[in-house]
């Protein structure tokens, strides 16, 4: 498919992926949410691909939201296909089987604060500006803006965001848990390729579980949750990685990981 919006480079196993409508400091409109749909679907089916690092192209915006101009323009029936695209979106992200780290290198608002909050974990540049501005706008977080960050910040840093709109710095965000760091600019990819490196000499079996126990675990009870726990940690005792894990350890020498 050809890409307008959405540019991937793979740099050994790490896919960066970037949002790049700079213009309109990268913000969603249905012909990114289609890419981006279709690029997230293209790493899928990548069996040698560790992890996906997600950001906005230039160095003022990670996602400024989903686009207003476009968003203007439609009827109740087309924002509904709209609404139901950018959901699609958003799941094609926290439904990858692989790690997603968003490398958030500006505004992240509306649409892409929720884009964020989709992936794995955020790493921010001191420049990230964070929001859910949509009550200026008439409008309520869609993208799973109020189901996600009260997720991730409680419920009450999150409704302070939403119902007063607020924008917070990168050091706040990372106060509330919304990012897990900031670095300088020049530093953000880099730290997160290094990270996506750390994860890349894990066991792959053992990382996919890993996603698979906190995602679906985190919509259970807990007592459920850790039974479902118990059958993942299973799971990997048939995979050749856990017994390369163990072996490994014992013979002291650094384990060699096929992902089998
Ligand atoms: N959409 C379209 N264009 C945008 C944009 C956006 N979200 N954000 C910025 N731009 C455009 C500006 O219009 C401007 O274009 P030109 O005038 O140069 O043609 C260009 O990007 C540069 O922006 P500014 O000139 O405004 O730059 P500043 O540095 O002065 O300000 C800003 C930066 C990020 C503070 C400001 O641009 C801003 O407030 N942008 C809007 C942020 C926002 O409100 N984002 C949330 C959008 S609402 C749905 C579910 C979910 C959603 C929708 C539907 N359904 C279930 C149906 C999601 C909604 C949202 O995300």
């Amino acid at each position: 498919m050809q890409m307008n919006n959405v540019l991937c480079e793979k740099q050994n196993g790490t896919a960066v992926v970037t949002i790049s409508r700079p213009k309109a400091l990268n913000a969603l409109n249905r012909e990114t949410l289609e890419e981006l749909i279709a690029c997230f679907e293209e790493l899928e089916r990548d069996g040698d691909l560790v992890a996906v690092i997600l950001t906005g192209a230039g160095e003022k915006a990670f996602v400024a939201g989903a686009d207003i101009s476009f968003m203007q323009r439609l009827n109740a029936l087309e924002g509904r296909e709209f609404g139901k695209l950018g959901q699609a979106a958003m799941n094609a992200v926290d439904a990858f089987t692989r790690p997603v780290i968003a490398a958030v290198n500006g505004f992240a608002l509306g649409g892409g604060c929720e884009l964020a909050m989709a992936c794995d974990f955020r790493i921010a540049s001191e420049n990230a500006r964070f929001g859910q501005p949509e009550v200026n706008l008439g409008v309520i977080p869609g993208f799973g803006g109020t189901q996600r960050l009260p997720r991730l910040v409680g419920r009450g840093q999150a409704l302070e965001l939403i119902l007063t709109g607020d924008m917070i710095d990168a050091e706040h965000a990372c106060r509330i848990g919304l990012v897990n760091r900031v670095v300088p600019l020049e530093r953000l990819l880099p730290e997160c390729l290094a990270v996506a490196e750390k994860i890349s000499q894990k066991s792959p079996v053992a990382i996919r579980l890993c996603k698979e126990a906190v995602a679906t675990g985190l919509e259970m009870d807990i007592a459920r949750a850790c039974r479902y726990e118990s059958d993942l940690f299973g799971v990997c005792f048939a995979s050749d990685d856990q017994k390369e894990g163990m072996q490994a350890f014992l013979d002291k020498r650094a384990p060699h990981f096929t992902g089998r």
